[in-house]
């Protein structure tokens, strides 16, 4: 099918054909099923469906825009996992989850329910802009895929490496997703307006751009919000993907500090994220802080490329430039 999308352009959605109708069930991704709560707040809704196999018109207006967005967002999520990580689906199983978009009243979150195995989208407020991006979509199918594997839980230091791992998948499924309407970056939510000034809702090359978040490990990482805390972990997964200082990067300019001041140099995102990902499913738990991610990191890198390669030394520098295990 074809989808018109608000924030991704005229985009193709693989869709199912059942008599005279079609709907947004991907039959390629273990049909992932895009429904629409049509301001409810409760039940799964109804699948969203049509006689002409064309989605939206790119205006939020049109309650299908909302759908064709999610639904490609949850079909590039999927594509990242099975073609950079092998992993078939949320679960490895290659069972799809759910998107639910148009939830409530303008609502102005989204989220992840490991219970109903499904994702859902508020439309937002004043401005109208439902969260339905690439980033928000891998932000919270990632929260599917951590339920599955680390289960970090979901307070105090484990609780921030839980966000930050949305966040450093949601930032790696946007730059593998090559969309020329909205390119890969190192932002979190930059397409939703969620603050209504055109400013994004985080930063991973210095955190505390948001007035809130963390740039680097204190004693205080266990007891702020989860979303404040990861931001130790998306700085540290910045710099070990792009390096300390200034550069620009599909057309925004970043500058990332370093707690000891020492340079860090990047080891590229496919990396970076091949490293989170094997640290992930292989050595966090429950109960990982930071000082175990430190660990865990270190354990993945020499895995995949040994104790004495660059992409180790950039795992232990990029720890220390957020003052972790120093
Ligand atoms: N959008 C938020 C998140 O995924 C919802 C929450 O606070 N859990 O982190
Ligand atoms: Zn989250
Ligand atoms: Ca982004």
């Amino acid at each position: 099918g074809t989808g018109n999308t608000q924030y991704s352009g005229q985009v193709t959605l693989t869709t199912q054909q059942s008599g005279s109708q079609y709907t947004l069930t991907d039959t390629a991704r273990g049909n992932h099923q895009t429904r629409n709560l049509n301001r409810s707040t409760s039940g799964s809704g109804t699948l969203f469906s049509g006689p002409d196999d064309v989605w939206g018109n790119g205006q939020p207006t049109n309650l299908e825009t909302a759908g064709a967005d999610a639904h490609y967002g949850a079909a590039l999520t999927w594509d990242y996992y099975k073609g950079v990580h092998g992993r078939n689906g949320i679960r490895n199983d290659g069972r799809g989850a759910s998107s639910r978009v148009h939830y409530g009243n303008n609502y102005v979150n989204a989220f992840w329910q490991d219970s109903c195995f499904c994702m859902t989208y508020g439309d937002g407020s004043g401005n109208r802009k439902p969260l339905t991006s690439i980033d928000v979509a891998a932000h919270e199918m990632t929260h599917g895929v951590t339920a599955a594997t680390g289960n970090m839980q979901y307070r105090g230091e484990p609780g921030g490496l839980n966000e930050a791992t949305s966040d450093i998948f949601a930032a790696a499924v946007e730059f593998n997703a090559k969309n020329p309407s909205d390119v890969g970056d190192y932002l979190v939510g930059e397409k939703i307006d969620i603050r209504g000034n055109g400013t994004p809702l985080r930063y991973m090359d210095k955190p505390s751009k948001d007035g809130s978040s963390l740039d680097y490990w204190s004693s205080r990482a266990g007891s702020v919000d989860v979303h404040y805390s990861s931001g130790i972990a998306n700085h540290f997964f910045y710099l070990l993907s792009e390096g300390s200082g200034q550069k620009t990067i599909n057309g925004v300019t970043y500058d990332s500090p370093t707690y000891d001041n020492k340079p860090v140099t990047g080891i590229g995102i496919d990396k970076a994220a091949k490293i989170w990902f094997r640290a992930l499913t292989t050595k966090f738990n429950t109960t990982t802080n930071y000082a175990a991610a430190r660990t865990g990191t270190l354990a993945a890198a020499g895995e995949l490329y040994g104790t004495s390669s660059p992409e180790y030394t950039a795992v232990a520098n990029a720890w220390a430039a957020v003052n972790v295990g120093t």
